[in-house]
């Protein structure tokens, strides 16, 4: 699995550059869940698909960008799943935006996860691997060294609730609005991989987005979005359900299924798990 770690390593290195200086403009297309699709996220897809194309134990690749899966090498013996750049509409405003990778064995499918991947582009240029832990690598001088694992402590102080408020069910805007009454600090930044690895990093919280009643289904894609992040953060010491139980149980019918999501420490989890159970239709 190194080659893939490597080929991710030299997609990051270029997608920096592609931000950098790519046209943040919006194409004349749309992705499969409909949003419209920036150059970026096409020009950011070309170039993992163009890498990875050259990693012969990659067999198939599904992106966010792309409808359908796409086959690679057929002895290859990983799936991978990717967000080439998620959060792409926060570039024109200089926020920080990510890579996801989820890494499969056998079929796309929460329980045949065995690694995830995520890369920031923010300040600085990190990625995180999700194997049986969780180490933190840095870009420095064109090389990505390593800096430290990540563990989550049982309780945290961060809140970072997603999804459109007035859509939310009223259990669940009474469980965050007490959860800011419990001191949490609010930090939302609309794009999931710095909101994630925040938490992560500054040692736990919770990150919510839910079902609404616009999207009850949530809004995050379930292969390359919900279950790399569910992976990071339970070999993190952490949780992360869809209301009720661990996201990467669920049974994944279509490659770009939503899901309801809430990372956290034990903790925030264990308090969401208490309020959706006493509010179970
Ligand atoms: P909302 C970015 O578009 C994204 O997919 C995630 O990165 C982020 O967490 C979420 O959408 C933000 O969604 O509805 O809060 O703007």
């Amino acid at each position: 699995m190194i080659e893939i770690f490597e080929a991710i390593k030299q997609s990051a290195i270029e997608i920096k550059h592609l931000i950098e200086t790519g046209d943040t403009g919006k194409s004349e297309l749309e992705n499969s869940t409909g949003d419209t699709q920036l150059k970026l996220d096409i020009q950011s897809d070309k170039i993992i698909e163009s890498i990875f194309s050259k990693v012969p134990s990659i067999k198939q690749i599904v992106s966010e960008e792309q409808e359908a899966v796409v086959p690679l090498h057929q002895d290859g013996q990983y799936l991978i799943a990717y967000d080439p750049l998620d959060g792409s509409s926060l570039v024109d405003v200089n926020l920080s935006v990510g890579s996801i990778f989820g890494i499969y064995e056998d079929e796309f499918t929460g329980k045949n996860l065995i690694a995830s991947v995520y890369v920031v582009f923010g300040p600085r240029v990190e990625m995180v691997v999700a194997q049986t832990d969780v180490k933190m690598y840095r870009l420095l001088n064109g090389e990505f060294k390593f800096i430290q694992n990540i563990k989550l402590n049982e309780k945290g102080k961060l809140n970072a609730p997603g999804s459109t408020q007035n859509c939310w069910a009223p259990y669940h805007k009474q469980l965050i609005d007490d959860i800011f009454n419990d001191g949490y600090r609010l930090r939302y930044s609309g794009g999931m991989v710095p909101d994630l690895h925040q938490i992560l990093l500054k040692g736990g919280g919770l990150f919510s987005y839910p079902g609404t009643t616009d999207r009850p289904k949530g809004k995050l894609r379930q292969l390359f979005e919900v279950f790399p992040f569910a992976f990071v953060f339970e070999k993190a010491g952490g949780q992360a359900i869809d209301g009720f139980d661990r996201v990467l149980n669920i049974a994944t019918t279509h490659i770009h299924d939503t899901s309801p999501c809430f990372f956290g420490s034990n903790e925030e989890i264990n308090r969401v798990k208490e309020v959706y159970k006493a509010n179970e239709k």
